[in-house]
């Protein structure tokens, strides 16, 4: 069993991927979730839980969402330990409006990172699995101070994506273009290890997820592709169904890496002014090219993920990705029901 540095050591050596600063790029994100799974599993006893701010002014992210402490923690863990490294140009999350520029005092690198630094956190105070998603794209060389603009790459220039789940094991997935990797925290020795080289997702399903309480704001080919689904071996999918929903995109994605699936968030009448509910920079992109990795596919419904051109940092957009058979009938309903004119 080798660990995370070995193992980026032989990306380099056999794939010319991974050079020293992308090395210590991804090393130095891999500890900084190595502290926030020591934070996020003290739970009660590390006084984390609950809403940031005071009682009576709850603290608000950029999205307009209440934060959770450990959304404040997690992101300051993050900026800090990628602060001095000289890796960075700079950094974007999804609790900051703004990029985050590295501090006068240390140099600058040549990669921008973007990050949800604890996806799921509505989970937090219940005791379900959360995560920390992350993406890596090459800064704009000509450019001493990075702007919005030079974050607002498509998927397809990622030059690496990973996240790290915090559930009965802490694991981080990784890909830096030749395929998908599962490395497992190992406590004692305080590193991961990898524990899964070359993540395959089954081409078919038969689980899929999503928040069914949406049925009625969906569009119809959606309403169409799920009623399919839940009509089992009576309808026109001839074969049953089973239906997972975690509300931590990180774990249900997990899950589907693990065994398959297809993972669902569509843009539905209440989300249609903002495009969609998740983040394309920092959660639908980072997610879309490990599945890819991993044999899957990955799509808006109507195009694929990768390939939408950002024009917001905090830019949202439908998802669907997993097993490949599914996300391709989901995104032909869609396509059909386009040129019917018919939503
Ligand atoms: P939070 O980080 O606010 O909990 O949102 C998590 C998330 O962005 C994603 O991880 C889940 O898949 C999705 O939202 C759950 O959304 P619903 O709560 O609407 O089911």
């Amino acid at each position: 069993m080798i660990s995370l540095t070995q193992f980026l050591i032989e990306e380099q050596r056999t794939h010319g991927a991974v050079n020293a600063d992308l090395r210590l790029l991804i090393e130095v994100v891999a500890r900084a979730c190595k502290r926030i799974s020591i934070a996020v599993g003290k739970g009660a006893l590390g006084g984390v839980l609950g809403e940031a701010g005071t009682a009576d002014s709850i603290s608000v992210n950029v999205q307009g969402e209440a934060q959770k402490k450990l959304d404040v923690i997690s992101n300051e863990i993050l900026l800090e330990a990628n602060a001095w490294g000289g890796h960075l140009a700079a950094c974007a999350s999804e609790e900051m409006q703004d990029p985050h520029p590295i501090p006068d005092a240390y140099p600058k690198g040549n990669y921008l990172l973007l990050f949800d630094p604890l996806d799921g956190s509505s989970n937090i105070d219940v005791n379900i699995s959360v995560g920390t998603i992350f993406s890596v794209l090459r800064a704009n060389d000509d450019r001493a101070e990075p702007n919005t603009q030079d974050f607002l790459q498509p998927g397809t220039s990622q030059v690496a994506a990973g996240y790290c789940v915090y559930g009965p094991s802490t694991m981080l997935v990784l890909t830096t273009g030749h395929g998908a990797h599962a490395f497992t925290l190992d406590r004692e020795l305080g590193s991961f290890m990898l524990t899964a080289r070359n993540l395959r997702i089954p081409q078919d399903t038969r689980e899929f997820a999503i928040n069914m309480s949406n049925r009625r704001f969906w569009e119809a080919p959606m309403r169409r592709y799920i009623d399919e689904l839940l009509a089992g071996t009576e309808g026109p999918r001839g074969k049953d169904f089973n239906m997972r929903w975690v509300a931590s995109m990180v774990a249900d994605v997990h899950r589907i890496l693990t065994r398959g699936g297809i993972f669902i968030y569509p843009i539905d009448s209440k989300t249609r002014e903002q495009g969609g509910k998740l983040r394309l920079m920092y959660e639908a992109n980072p997610m879309a090219f490990i599945v890819e990795q991993a044999g899957g596919a990955a799509s808006t419904g109507r195009e694929r993920i990768l390939e939408v051109t950002p024009q917001k940092l905090h830019q949202r957009v439908p998802v669907f990705l997993g097993s490949k058979n599914e996300v391709e009938i989901a995104t032909q309903y869609h396509h059909a029901a386009d040129e019917a004119g018919f939503i």
